[in-house]
């Protein structure tokens, strides 16, 4: 079987909210030799891709919608073992998505390749009000805070945030990365919410968070 037959399977079993099938195939696709990372790039994200063009298309409904990003998250996580791997960490970041957004999966799998690239991430989980996130940042001493948000209306209440960390005058000290779908398809509202970055997708993030993470020390030095 090649790639893309797994693919297809997959997003058959995501479909038919078919939890263990779905992780048979990844199981196959890792004995018949294809390596985690590419289960996640090859496999899961085009059944993914798929997934979302259904739903626009009215083709699934919420509830299977629900239900295939719940398996998505497994296989994820069965792909991306966390831990262990790293002696020192790049540093400490918080990541959640914005109040009112309950799309988990981009960020859960945000936070994923960052704990893997050897950050020290703290998930503040779904629906994040904008005080919650600073005080944990203030916490754990974070130099990033990054909001996820999949819809227009829940990435405008990311300004709350960043209205608030300039208030406490704390601009150069903790930066605010954003990301989800709807800046893909609009990169202006990155500016609009305030956001200092962003990334397309969760392989960009580490490269992103980097980038931030040496801006707050050159003006901290400053
Ligand atoms: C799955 C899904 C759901 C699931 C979410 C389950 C879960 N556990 O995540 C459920 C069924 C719960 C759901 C609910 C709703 N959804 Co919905 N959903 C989707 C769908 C199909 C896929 C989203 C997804 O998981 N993509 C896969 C992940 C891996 O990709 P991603 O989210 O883009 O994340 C990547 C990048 O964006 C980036 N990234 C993400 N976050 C961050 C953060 C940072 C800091 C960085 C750097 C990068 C980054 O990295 C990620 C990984 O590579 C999209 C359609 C789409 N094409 O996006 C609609 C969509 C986002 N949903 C939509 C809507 C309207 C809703 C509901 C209002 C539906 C309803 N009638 O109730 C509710 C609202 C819930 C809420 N308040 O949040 C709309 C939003 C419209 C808009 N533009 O505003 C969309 C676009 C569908 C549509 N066209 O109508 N949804």
């Amino acid at each position: 079987m090649n790639i893309a037959d797994f693919s297809d399977q997959l997003l058959t079993a995501m479909i038919n909210a078919d939890r263990a099938g779905a992780a048979d195939i990844i199981e196959c696709a890792v004995a018949a030799g294809v390596d985690p990372p590419r289960v996640i790039a090859h496999i899961l994200d085009p059944a993914i891709v798929s997934l979302g063009r259904l739903w626009e298309g009215e083709a699934i409904s919420l509830a299977q919608g629900f239900v295939a990003s719940k398996i998505a998250e497994d296989a994820l996580l069965r792909c991306l073992p966390v831990g262990g791997v790293h002696q020192h960490t790049k540093g400490a970041v918080v990541i959640g998505n914005i109040e009112d957004d309950f799309h988990s999966l981009g960020r859960r799998t945000v936070g994923l390749f960052l704990t893997a690239a050897g950050w020290d991430v703290y998930d503040l989980g779904n629906d994040v009000p904008a005080e919650q996130f600073l005080k944990k940042a203030l916490e754990v001493n974070a130099c990033v805070i990054g909001a996820s948000a999949m819809m227009q209306t829940t990435a405008l209440n990311i300004r709350r945030l960043r209205r608030l960390i300039d208030a406490r005058g704390l601009r150069d000290r903790i930066k605010l990365a954003v990301g989800g779908a709807v800046f893909n398809w609009r990169p202006e509202l990155v500016a609009e919410v305030g956001g200092d970055g962003t990334a397309h997708n969760a392989v960009g993030a580490d490269q992103l968070f980097i980038r931030l993470q040496s801006q707050v020390k050159r003006e901290v030095a400053q």
